[in-house]
């Protein structure tokens, strides 16, 4: 049984992890406006994979006798300056997430929640997959520039990366 504490900071992640997707949703919008379209594809898939990490905890919490709320997000930017920017925006936005669930993990040891603690070490691993992508796409983007062909070709290959691409690629 989820203590009111735990099931407090979980729902708090289910919003983290909603407000992601609706992050991620208005960038692949602003790169399909922009004729970004293999970005928008990547995009697209990536805020599908940040609603699947919050049905994953929603199911947690109600599984575990809690009650999973569907709270209001605030609506993200829906305007961004380049491709470069974007995925600047969604590293630093990243590094939030892993924080947030390092602070919850946290939560769950003092709170001695061992199961929760353990439900959360998927997180845990998932935050790094996914800083190390956004890396690797910035460090693609620094490599091959985004004037003239290199935006075409950047573009072309953020459409093929898997989500685990960066794991795949070092
Ligand atoms: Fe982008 O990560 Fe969810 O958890």
């Amino acid at each position: 049984m989820l203590s009111k504490k735990i099931q407090t900071a979980l729902n708090n992640q289910i919003l983290e992890e909603t407000y992601a997707s609706h992050y991620y949703l208005s960038m692949a919008s602003w790169c399909d406006q922009s004729g970004l379209h293999g970005s928008a594809q990547f995009f697209y898939r990536h805020s599908q994979t940040e609603k699947d990490h919050m049905l994953k905890l929603f199911r947690y919490v109600n599984d575990a006798g809690g009650h999973a709320l569907v709270a209001a997000v605030k609506e993200p930017p829906r305007q961004f300056k380049s491709l470069a920017q974007v995925f600047e925006l969604t590293l630093e936005h990243e590094r939030h997430v892993t924080k947030s669930i390092n602070a919850l993990v946290e939560t769950c040891l003092a709170d001695k929640d061992y199961s929760t603690f353990n439900f959360l070490q998927w997180y845990v691993a998932e935050q790094h997959e996914e800083e190390r992508l956004f890396q690797y796409i910035l460090d693609l983007i620094k490599i091959t520039g985004l004037e003239g062909r290199g935006l075409f070709l950047i573009d072309r290959e953020i459409a093929k990366l898997p989500e685990s691409a960066a794991a795949k690629n070092s």
